[in-house]
């Protein structure tokens, strides 16, 4: 999968490709990475990328031109059909079955903002797909985009996190997870399950479902109750 990411701050990028299972997927060819600097696509001598808002208010806006420019040119320097993705606080929710559907594609377009936002024409003219990771707020697209990539990569097949996202399927169930111990026994008093030294791996098979149920109630009821979800109370109707 090619992956291009438009951002501001291409050097934050580095440690993340070259490390763990995405630094895997990039060493075996898997993922083909690349920054590209909306500065490189400015016309003027200044190399400003922003400015003030028509119609008056505080902070910048990210101008059309170093945005528009940088799409062509990376949409130029390959053949192929690439998703086109903008990160912004306004996109529709990052979920796993998102995910999933991006890692069909061969081509992802990553568009990192900053807090100012983009002009509006980038997303009317550049019809990007807009994606969110969440209700909080960040300084910037970047660590969204990370967020983005680290969830796909291990969806793409012959990278590490395949073989590991197999096991999740088989094991989970859209339930969160039971608890593990390891050696030893007992540190600083506290002890592992009894059951769990017993050997009787039906019995133990039961305890982690049961776990794992109990978890799911207690902290992601919206897992169990997918039509309820969104609603922060727990009253009926
Ligand atoms: C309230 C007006 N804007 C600030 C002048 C809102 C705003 C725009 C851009 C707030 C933060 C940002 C920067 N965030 C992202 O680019 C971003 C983001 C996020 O903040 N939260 C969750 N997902 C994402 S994806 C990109």
């Amino acid at each position: 999968m090619r992956i291009d990411i438009l951002t501001l701050f291409p050097e934050v990028f580095g440690p993340f490709f070259s490390t763990s299972i995405v630094g895997r997927a990039v060493a075996a060819g898997l993922l083909l990475p690349r920054m590209v600097d909306f500065r490189e696509f400015t016309r003027d001598r200044h190399r400003k990328v922003d400015d003030r808002p028509f119609g008056g208010g505080p902070g910048m806006v990210i101008q059309c031109e170093p945005v528009f420019g940088a799409v062509e040119a990376v949409e130029r320097s390959a053949a192929g059909n690439p998703m086109r993705i903008l990160l912004t606080p306004q996109g529709e929710p990052l979920t796993q079955q998102v995910v999933e559907e991006l890692a069909w594609w061969d081509w992802l377009i990553l568009l990192c903002g900053h807090y100012e936002g983009f002009d509006e024409r980038v997303r009317t003219g550049l019809n990007p797909r807009e994606i969110s990771i969440g209700d909080y707020v960040l300084s910037g697209g970047e660590p969204a985009a990370m967020v983005l990539i680290d969830a796909v990569v291990r969806l793409l097949p012959g990278s590490l996190g395949d073989q590991m996202s197999a096991v999740d399927e088989t094991f989970s169930s859209g339930l969160l997870e039971y608890p593990q111990y390891t050696r030893p026994r007992e540190y600083r008093g506290m002890h592992a399950p009894e059951i769990l030294l017993s050997g009787d791996h039906q019995r133990i098979a039961a305890w982690r479902r049961q776990q794992a149920m109990e978890r799911t109630r207690q902290r992601r009821p919206d897992l169990l109750n997918p039509q309820d979800a969104g609603r922060e109370d727990t009253d009926a109707s």
